[in-house]
């Protein structure tokens, strides 16, 4: 039996906190998938494409992700795959709320099960909007970024 997990999110773009929890949740399932979930009514930096583009590439090393996209919900998505678990990565108390509601929700409405990994600390205050906004500024994300996103958010922000 295949031991499968999702990491969900938007991840535009994605994060070393994102990433974090992503190698995290590598090391504990066989297969780990990527689903950048589409939400039509958010419009964001990159399109999709770049989004998955990115992950790839700086996920490529840990041999056992996957990354996909996804139109509609998440336990959709872990239904059509076989996927039991959703691994999400916890900041703060004010992440508990709304991560507490979807667990919630995605479990009444499948049985599929959420584990949440606690932020590795330094990466407690990381968000992507919170990177748009710094970098949009030009305030110094080398070190909560990879390198492959700063190029990509240094060439994106200097057309725009
Ligand atoms: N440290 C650790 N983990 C982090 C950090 C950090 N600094 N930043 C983000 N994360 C983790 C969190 O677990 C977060 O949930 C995840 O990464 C993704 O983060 P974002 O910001 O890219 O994504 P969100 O918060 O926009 O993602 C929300 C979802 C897309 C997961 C959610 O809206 C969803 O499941 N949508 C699909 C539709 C659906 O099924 N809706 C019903 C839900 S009950």
């Amino acid at each position: 039996q295949v031991r499968r997990a999702v990491c969900p999110g938007s991840f535009d773009p994605i994060t070393n906190g994102h990433l974090d929890i992503i190698s995290r949740a590598s090391r504990l399932y066989d297969e780990v998938y990527v689903a950048v979930m589409i939400n039509q009514s958010k419009k964001g930096l990159f399109e999709i494409d770049e989004r998955i583009d990115l992950i790839r590439r700086v996920t490529a090393e840990y041999g056992n992700v996957r990354v996909e996209a996804f139109h509609g919900l998440l336990v959709d998505f872990c239904k059509q795959r076989e996927i039991p678990a959703i691994v999400k990565g916890l900041r703060a108390v004010s992440d508990f709320d709304y991560e507490l509601q979807m667990a919630q929700m995605n479990n009444g409405l499948s049985g599929v099960e959420t584990l949440f990994i606690p932020t590795n600390p330094t990466y407690s205050f990381l968000s992507s909007s919170l990177v748009k906004e710094v970098a949009t500024w030009g305030g110094d994300v080398s070190h909560l970024v990879p390198a492959e996103v700063l190029q990509v958010l240094g060439e994106r922000l200097r057309k725009d």
